[in-house]
């Protein structure tokens, strides 16, 4: 039987759901009336119908769906003082960001980084200094209230390490007063602690980057200063030597001595060995790693050792980075990163669930692009992983050097349900996508996002590190998806894997039934990414680890009938598994409920509530952030997860019939 015929499309329900206990007291009788089920049956089929409709629409004529990824304004405003520092700052351009930054103001004068979200202190700053470059002046009504919120967390004495480097970029901060980067660091080899493979990718390409620019400790004049941001409050932490972060902060400090002496041999072959590290990593589309911070510090760092800005490397870096702006109206903003591959494998995977046909043209089209969206060639992931040939996908259009785990399992997943291309080369691509992700597997059974064994926890507490997650260890969320990719269609050889995958995921089980969620938010997405898997891998739903999760689920059910969870449970467990309701969360939970057989009344009431917040045009608001970048400090509101979870979760719900 052939990877693409082995699990049916459009019903997709495991077998150990269909056979489990399904007459007990929640299996059977859903909203206890046969007119009450068959007038739900109908609404289901109609929010389907609609759903479906606009999911299609929004597909591009190339085949792949892509919804904009909705970050934060620290995008807009390092864009602005980015163009500033490099002289080619446009007024008009800053204007129509300035706009979109100024739009995004809260009421007490501060920024968020994520809707209804606390005031950041980071966000704030860099949101003030852009728009003082944008001519908005200190007495200005909105400025003078940004200026005392951020005097009242703080001021920028405190603010994060990011913006410290912008803001010394223009001599508003000292450089002395940022913590060192050595470039030879890029000297180490891939053995030696601290070397750039110990860090996840991300920041792994942020850190070479920015290695090089603050080598330079360029200053670039500003026509203004911001002594109305200081507080006069500085912290200064007490070291405390029984610490790692106490030892590398005194580390830290004999470095940035080192700085200030002549004597650095090193510093030039280590600067010119980054950069070419750095040119190495460059993207089809102009970008690194598709993301953002190292794509803005790769291009401060070519500028800064003498690149004209009419090199190819620079002219393709910026103009990539244009593509990236989303013009709307009278203003603009710049998406971090774009998520296609991410967003087509979800929307095949909604579509198929949803009733289409697996030989649908719309499938069909988005599966041809994916197969060619296959990366054939050797990224870092190869250094940890040197035997591994290559096979994956990454989120972006354009990442050959980072595909990830996450993607490519979904990808496999979808491409299993896409019935009208050549059989042969469908599950060629999903031998070589099974093979890398088995492949990829941390020492500990589980998998991580984009490494294996990115597990060094001591990088975390170099002083550097104030901002976001810096190993990409093993995480449920993906191990969850592997282990679903793995059990739909497993083979012989790939049972043990398998089979550790679980015993990682049954480990990871918090005490409360649910699983953290490192890429959504938070215990009701890393719930739902496991329980499918497990259920898929055998596990009933009377099994205690699924039952327990199930437990956990129905809990935290809202009385409107969906499910939420505020970002502020990464901070506050009192969070966890609360929060005002939302299309996506309520799909993740539904989505684990009817794997495991659950068509109890919470099951229904979800439906419902998926039913009742439906738009006339078939698609979902989404205001809140259910996306994650970094835990606690870097968060996403991914537009299309309004519209594919809650698609998959009603086609799941319609495909069994009770
Ligand atoms: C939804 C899960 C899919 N999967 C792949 C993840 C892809 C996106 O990952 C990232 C997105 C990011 N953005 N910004 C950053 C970032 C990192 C990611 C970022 C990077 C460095 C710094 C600040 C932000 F890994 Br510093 C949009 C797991």
């Amino acid at each position: 039987m052939s990877e693409t015929t082995r699990l049916p499309p459009t019903t997709g329900s495991p077998r150990a759901a269909s056979t489990g206990p399904l007459a007990g007291p929640n299996g059977g009788a859903r909203t206890g009336s046969l007119q009450a089920d068959a007038a739900l049956a109908k609404s289901v089929h109609r929010t389907i119908t609609r759903g479906r409709d606009a999911l299609l629409g929004m597909q591009d004529p190339a085949g792949w769906w892509k919804g904009e990824l909705e970050t934060n304004v620290t995008m807009d405003s390092e864009d602005i003082l980015f163009r500033e520092f490099l002289g080619i700052r446009r007024d008009d351009e800053t204007e129509r960001s300035a706009r979109w930054i100024r739009s995004n103001q809260r009421d007490d004068g501060s920024w968020a980084t994520f809707f209804g979200g606390p005031a950041d202190l980071s966000t704030t700053i860099e949101a003030y200094v852009a728009l003082r470059l944008a001519g908005d002046r200190p007495e200005d009504e909105h400025m003078r209230r940004a200026a005392l919120v951020v005097r009242e967390l703080g001021g920028v004495e405190n603010a994060r390490v990011f913006t410290h480097i912008w803001l010394a970029l223009f001599g508003l901060w000292p450089w002395d007063k940022t913590p060192a980067i050595p470039a030879e660091l890029n000297l180490l080899p891939s053995w030696f602690p601290f070397n750039p493979y110990d860090f996840a990718c991300w920041a792994r390409q942020t850190i070479v980057a920015l290695s090089v620019v603050v080598s330079h400790r360029p200053v670039r004049p500003m026509p203004f200063g911001i002594e109305e941001l200081f507080s006069g409050l500085t912290v200064e932490r007490p070291v405390d030597l029984r610490s790692a972060t106490g030892w590398l902060t005194v580390l830290d400090g004999a470095l940035r001595r080192f700085e200030r002496l002549p004597l650095k041999r090193l510093r030039r072959p280590a600067v010119k060995r980054a950069l070419g590290w750095v040119l190495e990593r460059q993207e089809a589309d102009g970008s690194w790693g598709g993301i953002q911070p190292p794509w803005v510090y790769s291009l401060l760092a070519l500028h800064l050792e003498g690149y004209a800005m009419d090199h190819p490397s620079v002219v393709a870096g910026i103009r990539g980075l244009d593509a990236f702006m989303v013009e709307a109206g009278d203003m603009r903003w710049l998406e971090a990163c774009q998520s296609p591959v991410w967003d087509t494998a979800l929307a095949i995977l909604a579509l198929a669930e949803a009733g289409l046909p697996g030989d649908h043209p719309a499938l069909t089209q988005a599966g041809e692009w994916l197969l060619a969206e296959e990366i054939g060639v050797k990224g870092d992931w190869s250094v940890r992983r040197p035997d591994v040939s290559p096979g994956g996908w990454a989120f972006e259009f354009a990442n050959d050097v980072y595909p990830d785990i996450d993607d490519t399992a979904l990808v496999v997943m979808a491409l299993r349900r896409v019935t009208g291309l050549d059989p042969a080369r469908v599950h060629g691509a999903i031998r070589r996508g099974v093979d890398w992700v088995v492949g990829m597997r941390s020492r500990d059974g589980g998998w991580g996002a984009f490494d294996a064994d990115n597990t060094r926890e001591l990088c975390a507490a170099l002083p550097f590190f104030d901002f976001g997650a810096v190993i990409d260890p093993p995480s449920a969320d993906v191990t969850g998806h592997v282990v679903e990719m793995l059990a739909e269609a497993p083979e012989r050889a790939e049972r043990p894997v398998l089979n550790r995958g679980l015993q990682w995921l049954l480990r990871a089980q918090e005490d409360d039934g649910s699983w953290f969620g490192r890429w959504g938010a938070n215990h009701v997405y890393g719930t739902g990414s496991v329980v499918p898997a497990l259920v898929k891998a055998g596990l009933g739903r009377e099994s205690p680890p699924v039952a327990r999760a199930l437990a956990w689920l129905r809990e935290h059910q809202n009385p409107d009938g969906g499910w939420g969870e505020d970002l502020r449970s990464y901070r506050d467990p009192a969070w966890r598994g609360r929060g005002a309701s939302t299309p996506s969360q309520t799909g993740w939970a539904l989505l684990a409920l009817l794997t495991a057989g659950d068509r109890g009344e919470e099951a229904a009431r979800g439906v419902r509530y998926l039913v009742e917040t439906q738009r006339d045009d078939g698609t979902w608001d989404e205001p809140y952030f259910t996306g994650i970048g970094f835990p606690g400090d870097f968060y996403i509101n991914y537009h299309l997860y309004r519209m594919v979870f809650p698609l998959w979760a009603l086609g799941r719900w319609r495909a069994e019939p009770a």
